[in-house]
């Protein structure tokens, strides 16, 4: 373990900086083990600061030179950076330092991935390039000079001087040191153009390794897109000549919204049909969207200090959504939002490592790119947008774009201008960004003559950051449906802001069932003992496409929870309401393949455990599998109708329609499968022309364990393309039965094509295992062990990722003493190892609790 005491950071010890940044050049002279950067700094004296210590950030640089006002100083250095003695007047600072990108496998500052250069700063990369007060409060103008003897060059902002071996960038937005960037390489564009709203012409280029050039046009296609939708949705227009998007292999997080030079890892930007499935290409459009969007809301207006990150994150997610609502099919994203957020943000927020969406503490900022301050952070902007309605939200909006543009803003700066612009007050409202936990809120329903009350109690659990957790402000959306499926109440939203309210509807023909939390109005759960028959009323009748998916969600949870406890049989009335619905061709096909989704084993663990129960793994996954089994059965006589009717005779498109058709189709071929063998998925994989339909294929060729030869045909066939390999890595271990996983997973990494130092791959296989839920689980503790050697190995070289992987482990206490045991000794086996990084020392010490 290390020995220093990590250093905790604390958002009430903010103050400015000393001293004021006015211009930054830079020039690199790369080489792959000794790259010299050189740094000429203007700095004067701030006058909003009192304190006036000259120290600036950097980490494994080797000084060669440092200067004030051309005359060599004497500097101060520790493994953090360095101060010396300044005038009290503006100064100009040169250092040159040396770095060695070739060996930078932690990939963050300046590294280099299949030969080529590129960077990561968010959040605290840019010390390791040069000397730098690297903190986003400081803003500044960018000049950079890059040499090298590299075909593309590249830097942010506009080119000004392009030749053989050089380039010039010049970039005239100040912005903080993490949104730097710079890309060497033998490298392709994929260009095209944009012209926006007052009519300049914008060059856009996506820059991939030759032989990715076909994967090129629908991530251009998406910018462009997002360039017109930030246009006419929020008025946000593009602000320099040029847009660049690069694909690097080797690459930590998704993407990154460095000032006109994104960075995005080749899987979030690289599509085909036959390479990429329905899914990626929806993530991808995504994506794109939300690092473009973060021109406005990040980088014009970026945040003051870290603990303010989901300022730009919240508000990104959220316009992303809302792009992706707008291009595709708004109730299926809703769903799927709210699915991803109560498997990731709610263990989160209810385990040993909940924090608020804005955190008042920490050692190692990238442990808090979580789904707290990015989904919860969104979820947060949507009721903001709920509680003052569409209008004021973008009247709001219009106020923060003009009054904070160029700032470093902060979360008080935010509510203000929904303050000013509504005349209401914020400060309970407030405590959605102070406060960690879920809330829940508990309805109690009666109805007497015409009169329906709705009792509702809201409360969060204290945690280790929120002790005492007070009454928040819950927007909770509802409706009322008839006895004859009639809605009798169109969506209204009820405000909870007490503990406890009471809600009265009167004038009612008849006892109606309440739909609520529409749309999943706040991220909250709702304890609500409604009954099975009100339950299949709603999934038969709910004009509100959230709650009727929620009505079939909840009946499949206590179906399913009824077999694991009781062996009860699955309610028929649920399972023709069910088939009623995915038979229902007025329906979506993507939102009747979303009904077939059961809820994850992980999920039925969490509710057993708020029951006050231990969840068993195996149970879980035995009743999941029976529960399948019963579905086949049920749907028999439509299985091959509904596959037949779903398949696309036109040419492949990504597009919702297509995909949901597919999506449909694929569910309709799993359940045949378990019905009847992998007889059709043979034949679906044998005609497949894109990679949904092959992959779909090849997993229920897997499940029916057919031993035919199909994955190594899909290997031969794609052993050069390393994101369809990794998709082979996952699903290998996606698909093991449940004592197979840990085996599966340890085979895999002896292929000759894994490689721990690529996070894509590590995650293909690693990522896979810790989603098993039975199979990571699996009692043996086999897949404890190795993940614990595996995030061992891979600590020393990219913390980062390694400490992202530890939060397989967070969810440890839901399970029984012999499970606990064999995963404490695990983490404490992690934690005793010699020099383990700041990051994976802070996650464990947090997940042990
Ligand atoms: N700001 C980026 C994500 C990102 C965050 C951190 C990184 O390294 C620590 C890299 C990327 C986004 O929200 O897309
Ligand atoms: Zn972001």
């Amino acid at each position: 373990m290390r020995d220093a005491a990590p250093k905790t950071v604390y958002l009430a010890d903010y103050t400015p900086f000393g001293f004021i940044v006015d211009k930054v050049d830079l020039t690199f002279d790369l080489a792959p083990n000794a790259t010299r950067v050189k740094s000429r700094i203007a700095f004067r004296p701030n006058p909003d600061a009192k304190d006036r210590t000259f120290f600036l950030h950097g980490e494994n640089l080797k000084l060669i030179s440092a200067r004030i006002d051309g005359e060599p100083v004497n500097t101060e250095q520790t493994d953090e950076g360095l101060t010396c003695a300044v005038p009290d007047a503006p100064f100009i600072w040169e250092a040159e330092v040396e770095i060695d990108p070739a060996n930078n496998t932690a990939l963050e500052g300046l590294y280099m991935s299949n030969g080529m250069y590129c960077t990561q700063c968010e959040a605290e990369g840019f010390r390791k390039i040069t000397y730098y007060p690297d903190r986003p409060d400081v803003m500044a103008t960018f000049d950079v000079t890059i040499n090298g003897p590299h075909p593309v060059l590249l830097s942010n902002g506009n080119p000004i001087e392009t030749s053989e071996h050089r380039a010039k960038w010049h970039d005239p937005h100040p912005k903080p040191a993490y949104l730097f960037a710079l890309v060497a390489g033998d490298l392709v564009a994929h260009s095209d153009s944009f012209t926006t709203m007052s009519g300049k012409h914008v060059d856009l280029n996506l820059y991939v390794r030759p032989g990715d050039e076909g994967k090129c046009a629908f991530g251009m296609e998406a910018l462009k897109k997002s360039m017109k939708w930030d246009e006419d949705v929020y008025g946000r227009e593009y602000d320099l000549d040029l847009f660049n998007i690069v694909a690097v292999d080797d690459f930590n997080m998704g993407a990154m919204e460095n000032k006109g030079l994104n960075i995005f890892n080749s899987s979030a930007v690289l599509a085909s049909p036959e390479t990429s499935t329905d899914m990626n290409f929806e993530r991808i459009e995504a994506i794109i969207a939300h690092e473009y969007f973060h021109n406005w809301t990040g980088n014009r207006i970026t945040c003051r200090d870290w603990f303010q990150l989901c300022l730009k994150e919240g508000l990104t997610v959220f316009r992303d959504a809302q792009f992706t609502s707008d291009m595709r099919s708004a109730p299926v994203k809703r769903i799927s939002d709210v699915i991803d957020l109560r498997a990731r943000q709610f263990p989160e927020d209810q385990g040993p490592l909940a924090h608020p969406v804005r955190p008042e503490s920490f050692q190692e900022i990238n442990n808090f790119y979580t789904a707290t301050v990015y989904e919860k952070g969104a979820e947060v902007i949507g009721m903001l947008k709920t509680l003052v309605g569409d209008e004021a939200y973008y009247k709001a909006l219009d106020l923060y774009f003009t009054r904070h543009d160029g700032d470093a803003a902060t979360i008080e700066d935010w509510l203000k201008v929904f303050e000013d612009t509504t005349g209401r007050y914020l400060t309970q409202f407030k405590r959605w960004y102070s406060q960690a936990g879920t809330p829940r809120v508990k309805v109690e329903e009666s109805f007497e003559l015409d009169e329906l009350t709705l009792t509702l109690t809201q409360h969060t659990p204290p945690s280790t950051a929120t002790p005492d957790p007070k009454p928040q402000v819950i927007p909770i959306a509802l409706g009322l449906i008839g006895p004859d499926g009639t809605e009798v109440l169109e969506t209204q939203t009820v405000e909870l802001h007490e503990e406890t309210q009471i809600f009265r509807f009167t004038s009612l023909e008849g006892r109606p069932v309440p739909s609520i939390l529409r749309g999943f109005s706040a991220p909250v759960v709702l304890e609500y003992d409604q009954s099975d028959a009100d339950r299949a009323h709603l999934l038969a009748h709910d004009n509100d496409p959230f709650n009727r998916w929620e009505a079939g969600r909840t009946l499949a949870r206590k179906a399913l929870l009824g077999i694991i406890e009781t062996a009860t049989p699955v309610d028929k009335a649920y399972l023709d309401g069910l088939r009623a619905v995915v038979t229902d061709d007025s329906l979506d096909p993507a939102y009747r393949a979303l009904m077939l989704g059961l809820p994850s084993q992980s999920d039925l663990a969490n509710t057993l455990h708020e029951a006050g129960k231990t969840p068993d793994p195996a149970a879980i996954y035995d009743a999941t599998e029976s529960m399948r089994d019963i579905l086949a059965s049920h749907l028999k006589d439509d299985l091959h109708a509904l596959y037949t009717a779903n398949q696309v005779t036109e040419p492949y498109q990504p597009d919702a329609e297509q995909s949901g058709k597919r999506a449909l189709a694929n569910a309709m071929l799993s359940l045949i499968t378990r019905a009847e063998g992998a007889g059709l998925a043979a034949k679906q994989y044998a005609s497949a022309d894109n990679m949904t339909q092959q992959l779909a294929a090849l997993a229920c060729d897997i499940r029916a364990g057919q031993g035919d030869g199909m994955l190594a045909r899909f290997e031969e066939q794609w052993k050069d393309d390393r994101l369809v390999m990794d998709k082979w890595f996952g699903l290998q271990v996606m698909e093991a039965e449940p004592e197979d996983a840990a085996a599966t997973a340890e085979r895999l990494t002896k292929h000759p094509a894994f490689n721990h130092k690529n996070p894509n791959r590590f995650r293909a296989v690693f990522g896979a295992l810790a989603a098993h839920h039975a199979g990571f689980h699996h009692a043996s503790g086999a897949a404890y062990t190795l993940l614990a050697d595996w995030l061992i190995t891979l600590d020393p070289l990219n913390p980062q990722t390694t400490a992202r992987m530890c939060s397989a482990f967070q969810t440890w206490k839901r399970y029984d003493a012999d499970r606990q045991a064999k995963i404490k000794a695990e983490l404490t086996r992690i934690l005793d190892t010699p020099d383990l990084s700041r990051d994976t020392t802070e996650m464990l010490t947090r997940i042990i609790g």
